[in-house]
């Protein structure tokens, strides 16, 4: 434990790793390009320098804290300073700003505006580079980077994957993935996590509104929206709601004024991957099958493994993700001219996720020649809608799910933090629904903010080994351990994304570092808070299994390839 003064207040620090961590720990908002907490430092950008009582400028990111420091972190010496960096990076970016995505949430444009750079002094004479949109994810447009860092740090340190690296040296100097390649001819994975990093308008969502906009002014058209799980607990960010509020009434009620016709909960159909993945996990321990299986919901550890471990490829469940399951059904149910009504349908399926797009056109996510998915839009893109209609999002009062595909179970909405696809198959399986049974399932081991969880559950005369890990460098290591014999596992469960899709690629950019405990509570709340918690307890699960969809459990709920 040391002290430093800041501004001449006295600070107390412990195991805070730089000055810049004290720096906010204070209360003072220092600005910076290239630092983020979860990544190694990198230093570039120089905007959270700061000064010391001997006029010894040193950026903030790269110093160790030492007992008895005095700095200043906003002097006149500080402030020229910095609006130059800014002023400078501004020489070398397009100007686009009016017609940006990124417009009002651009780190530098923000920056700009605090700091008084109302005029940009130097000519660009950078070259126009080609914008990629080869991704069905991600587009990427080069000419606004400011050579950060971040994505190609996001991309090797928590993704470990390392599509985007630095090329070429001094003004030249760009970020790219190898060889010049375009995003679709890589490893990319479609996370979107270099977008939820990017401070600029680099990498943005792909976006799929105007489509949504054209099914819904179609009289002919019957669209139908689901909704996963952790939307619900990011949309209200982007409406002044408290972080993590559970706004699913509201999301529900903003689009049947829209005028979507019908809009249901994918917990829905995650409640079906839980009552065909345990029985396919049943199945092939007791029939030898291969082991471990791993989790298929998330299409972009779903594209991890086909690209960086085939060896594994068989380990992975053949159950489509509730969204393709979700889609399945509703198509299939409308197929039949006797619900149709003469009238086409589309499916719109909205993701916190910028994979689930990629996931949509997969070959294997079409049924009877026909795709399951028609449009995918991002939390994000959501937002956008709600605002473009013009509602209150804050006032509109909340609305129910539709029938008949309108109910979920609390195991279902779990599905959005990691460990909650494997909660829920536990709740499956436990005999039990009281409150002891499930409050002994929750603390196994599965829960919390861990990138690596394990835990040992019996059933049925066996030890079940679980692994639940989120970020795909992570499940690298996971994945490693299994392959040399260190680990031995029954379940791997894997979400791209940090603490899964509740920081998906396509939610709303945290605002500050309790975003993802938050989030995570609002779907703990909202699971608790439900009268069905257990999959197989919802009510549709019986008629879906006897009723109009007997016998198409197979070809409807499983990817056939
Ligand atoms: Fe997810 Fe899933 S949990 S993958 O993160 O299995 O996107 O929320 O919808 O499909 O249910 C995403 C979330 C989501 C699927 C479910
Ligand atoms: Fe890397 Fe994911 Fe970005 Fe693709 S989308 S470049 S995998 S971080």
């Amino acid at each position: 434990m040391g002290f430093i003064t800041i501004n001449g207040k006295k600070v107390e620090f412990t195991d805070e790793k730089n000055v810049l961590t004290i720096i906010r720990k204070a209360g003072i908002d220092i600005p910076t390009l290239c630092y983020h907490s979860e990544l190694s430092t990198f230093g570039a950008c120089r905007l959270c320098t700061v000064e010391d009582d001997r006029g010894k400028l040193f950026a903030s990111c790269s110093e160790e804290p030492r007992d008895g420091m005095v700095i200043y972190t906003n002097t006149d010496r500080l402030r020229k300073y910095r609006k130059l960096i800014v002023e400078l990076l501004l020489a070398a970016h397009c100007r686009d700003c009016t017609t940006c995505v990124k417009s009002g949430e651009c780190v530098l444009q923000n920056l700009a505006h605090r700091m008084n750079v109302y005029k940009v002094r130097f000519e660009n004479h950078k070259e126009v580079m080609p914008v990629d949109y080869s991704s069905p994810s991600i587009i990427r447009d080069p000419n606004k980077c400011i050579l950060c860092g971040n994505c190609v740090r996001v991309c090797s340190e928590l993704q470990g994957i390392g599509v985007l690296g630095f090329a070429n040296r001094g003004t030249d100097a760009v970020v790219t993935p190898g060889f010049d390649k375009k995003l679709s001819e890589t490893d990319c994975v479609s996370c979107g996590q270099c977008r939820v990093f990017c401070p600029t308008g680099v990498l943005t969502i792909r976006t799929n509104m105007d489509e949504v906009w054209a099914a819904l002014a179609d009289k002919d058209t019957r669209v139908v929206a689901q909704i996963a799980p952790s939307v619900r607990v990011a949309a209200g960010d982007a409406f002044g709601l408290p972080k993590g509020t559970n706004a699913m009434g509201k999301i529900v009620a903003a689009l049947h004024r829209m005028g979507f016709d019908e809009v249901y909960d994918t917990s829905y159909s995650a409640d079906l991957t839980i009552m065909e993945e345990s029985a396919e996990f049943l199945d092939r321990v007791a029939n030898g099958g291969k082991l471990p299986l791993l989790t298929s919901c998330c299409p972009a550890w779903v594209k991890f493994v086909d690209t960086q471990f085939p060896e594994f490829k068989e380990n992975v469940s053949t159950c489509r993700s509730p969204q393709g399951m979700f889609s399945a059904v509703i198509k299939e149910y409308y197929r039949d001219p006797a619900h149709a009504e003469g009238k086409k349908t589309v499916v719109v399926s909205i993701m916190p996720c910028t994979a689930k797009k990629m996931e949509a056109n997969r070959p294997n996510s079409y049924t009877k020649g026909e795709k399951d998915t028609d449009i995918v839009i991002t939390t994000t893109e959501l937002i956008r809608m709600i605002k473009n209609f013009g509602i209150a999002f804050d006032k509109i009062e909340p609305e129910a799910c539709d029938m008949p595909f309108g109910i979920g179970s609390g195991g279902g909405v779990i599905f959005g933090v990691t460990g909650g696809v494997t909660e829920a198959v536990l709740r499956r399986l436990a005999e039990g629904h009281d409150t002891a049974t499930l409050e002994a399932i929750a603390n196994c081991g599965i829960r919390g903010e861990e990138g690596i969880k394990e835990a040992v559950v019996p059933y049925n005369g066996i030890d079940v080994k679980i692994c639940v890990a989120s970020g795909l460098a992570n499940a690298r290591k996971v994945l490693e351990q299994v392959k040399s014999g260190e680990k031995e596992y029954h379940l791997i469960e894997v979400m791209a994304c940090r603490r899964g899709c509740i920081m998906g690629g396509g939610q709303p950019i945290p605002a500050g570092p309790r975003s993802k405990a938050a989030r995570a509570k609002g779907l703990y709340d909202a699971d608790g808070s439900m009268v069905i918690r257990k999959p197989n307890e919802n009510p549709l699960m019986d008629v879906f299994y006897n009723g109009y969809f007997k016998g198409k459990a197979h070809e409807l709920l499983h990817n056939h390839e």
